[in-house]
């Protein structure tokens, strides 16, 4: 695994994504060549309160639990150039209302914070991708164990390395 800065980052494919969405948004980031360097399945609320745990103080921290427990995730390590930088590029703005329909959240979703906080509603935007490096660092240990991320080379890495 790097460790140079910003080379990981965390992604997690949420429920609503899991339904249809999910290949679509697999591809999004190895379309640009990034590597997974981890890919799972799970269920699994505890996870998502640690995931979260900066928003715990926020009116809207109960229903983004709820959401994260309504069906399984897909949880990916990416590892890239400017890993974070560019998958919060790919994934779009977090209100899909406003995020660009070329990005993952503007084109498969139109949500908004106002609709959500007004009727009770989860805030259903697709992904997740970390938001700095430092947090990146912290998710991927949340989610994954050492031995669940491979070392490998992909065919992008024959030109970015
Ligand atoms: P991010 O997912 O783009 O990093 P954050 O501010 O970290 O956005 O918020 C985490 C998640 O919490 C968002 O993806 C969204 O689903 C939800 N959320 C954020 N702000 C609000 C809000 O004002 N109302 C309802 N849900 C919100
Ligand atoms: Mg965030």
């Amino acid at each position: 695994m790097y460790h140079e800065r910003d080379r990981e980052t965390l992604i997690v494919i949420k429920p609503d994504a899991v339904r249809g969405s999910d290949s679509d948004v697999v591809s999004r980031f190895e379309d640009v060549g990034m590597k997974i360097m981890g890919m799972k399945m799970v269920r699994r609320g505890s996870a998502a309160r640690g995931h979260y745990s900066e928003h715990v103080d926020k009116e809207f921290y109960d229903r983004l639990v709820e959401y994260m427990k309504q069906g399984p995730v897909v949880a990916m390590a990416l590892e890239g150039v400017n890993a974070v930088e560019n998958c919060r590029k790919i994934i779009g703005d977090t209100n899909p209302k406003d995020a660009n329909p070329s990005t993952i959240r503007g084109r498969y979703g139109h949500m908004s914070f106002a609709h959500a906080d007004g009727s009770d509603s989860t805030h259903q935007n697709l992904v997740h991708a970390s938001a700095t490096p430092e947090e990146a660092e912290k998710e991927v240990g949340i989610w994954f164990e050492d031995d669940e991320l491979h070392d490998y080379r992909i065919g992008s890495e024959e030109h970015v390395r």
